[in-house]
């Protein structure tokens, strides 16, 4: 199956880009870039017929990715996520059709996964030796793990003592050079951003990149077909960089134009209260966010200030008739514990960051009783552990006896 010829071109001027153009940022305007294709040839090569019987994930939809044929691809088997019904939570909220998709089945246990396995191929592609992100945390992890894969060399920034520890461990093991900067995220990415430009032997996989965010678009591919080939009505997902959501946007659009859906979803964008950007200028109209310096959340997945993908999202969400709105970290780490305790699912703050979001569209009755509602929870609960001992109740100590036991027992219940 080839895929169809494409080109990147400006999301603003539309400017015509080749491959691989300097900083994926645009020539004449400085905006972000997309992945567009031959809409023909798309059609032939993206269509369901092509999606091989045996791939599974993100590789199942290699028709509609920008991947030269003969390109192995890197992968460790990305994609391919759970979809959860979740009738116990969607009877406390009054809704019939929730699902929980868990990106957190990834092999690194985030969806940063499903683009880094089409962004390494892509480095791998172009000669690259050495792959460079800003962090903080997922992408890093991801990257590690994709570059040992692939045989390359990894340089990752992070905000020093602001990374989930599991996420650290990961990035550690697979043998990345850990940088952690004394500054935040957003700092970080605006270093890498100028380090990729002014050397070329560095291969940048941070989300203005848009090669990774079409591997990352395959969740909506992925959700057509679990839901029996149709798409939800709503979709609500955590947004930091707000590359996610875009990417899930640009996958839906495709399935429009492939003919395969005839309804879009509406897209709800969560973010945590104070580091909100994007939901202050949905709110003001705005079509891009004004940086926030100082991010502040516990969830720290999605503590970021300058989205890079901004302007992106903030067109799905117009587009799609959708929202976005801010929670408070205490409304987090409730929805954390309630999913877990109601469902037997362990997401991560920053995922958990969208079932807070849900709750509270369901609490003000913004959503109807009978709609087919996907929650992305983008991260495994186990990448901070931290979090959850810290709010959860306190194991209680015991003599190991039986008598001691059952003293607690008869005490407890
Ligand atoms: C669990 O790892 O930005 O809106 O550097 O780890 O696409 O940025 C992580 C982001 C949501 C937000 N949920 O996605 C990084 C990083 C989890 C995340 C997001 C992240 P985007």
């Amino acid at each position: 199956m080839s895929p169809a010829p494409f080109h990147l071109e400006c999301i603003a001027c539309a400017r015509r880009h080749g491959a691989d153009p300097p900083g994926f940022a645009c020539e004449a305007c400085g905006s972000l870039l997309t992945v567009v294709y031959e809409p023909g040839a798309f059609r032939e090569s993206a269509r369901p017929k092509g999606w091989s019987g045996q791939a599974t994930g993100v590789w199942r939809y290699r028709g509609a990715l920008p991947v030269a044929t003969e390109a192995a691809a890197v992968t460790l088997a990305e994609g391919n996520t759970r979809l959860h019904r979740c009738p116990r939570l969607g009877e406390k909220l009054g809704l019939d059709g929730l699902h929980v998709k868990t990106e957190g089945d990834n092999p690194t246990g985030s969806f940063k996964d499903r683009g880094m396995t089409v962004g390494v191929t892509k480095a791998v592609e172009r000669g690259a030796r050495t792959v460079l992100c800003a962090s903080t945390g997922n992408t890093s992890a991801s990257l590690a793990a994709y570059a040992a894969r692939a045989g390359l060399r990894a340089v990752v920034l992070i905000p020093a003592g602001q990374i989930a520890f599991g996420k650290l461990a990961q990035a550690v093991v697979h043998g990345a050079r850990v940088v952690q900067l004394r500054g935040n995220f957003d700092e970080g990415l605006a270093l890498a951003i100028r380090l990729a430009a002014e050397r070329k032997d560095l291969y940048l996989l941070n989300s203005i990149n848009p090669y990774r965010l079409e591997g990352q678009k395959t969740l909506a591919y992925e959700l057509y077909e679990q839901l029996g080939q149709r798409a939800p009505d709503v979709v609500i997902a955590p947004v930091g960089n707000a590359g996610n959501l875009s990417a899930i946007w640009k996958g839906f659009q495709e399935l429009a134009a492939l003919g395969l859906i005839g309804r879009l979803p509406r897209l709800v964008g969560v973010q945590a209260e104070c580091a909100a950007p994007v939901v202050a200028a949905w709110k003001a109209g705005r079509d891009r966010p004004e940086p926030w310096p100082r991010p502040e959340t516990l969830a720290t997945a999605i503590r970021i200030g300058a989205p890079v993908c901004g302007v992106k999202v903030l067109r799905a969400l117009r587009d799609s008739g959708g929202s976005a709105l801010a929670v408070s970290d205490a409304e987090i780490v409730e929805a954390q514990r309630r999913l877990a305790r109601t469902e037997g699912l362990f997401i991560e703050p920053g995922s958990a960051a969208a079932i807070a979001g849900l709750s509270r569209l369901a609490a003000e009755a913004a959503l109807p009783r009978d709609a087919t509602i996907v929650c992305v929870a983008t991260g495994a609960g186990l990448k901070d552990p931290d979090t959850a001992i810290k709010h959860g109740d306190p194991p209680v100590e015991a003599d190991a006896t039986m008598q001691a036991l059952e003293r607690l027992l008869i005490d407890d219940f």
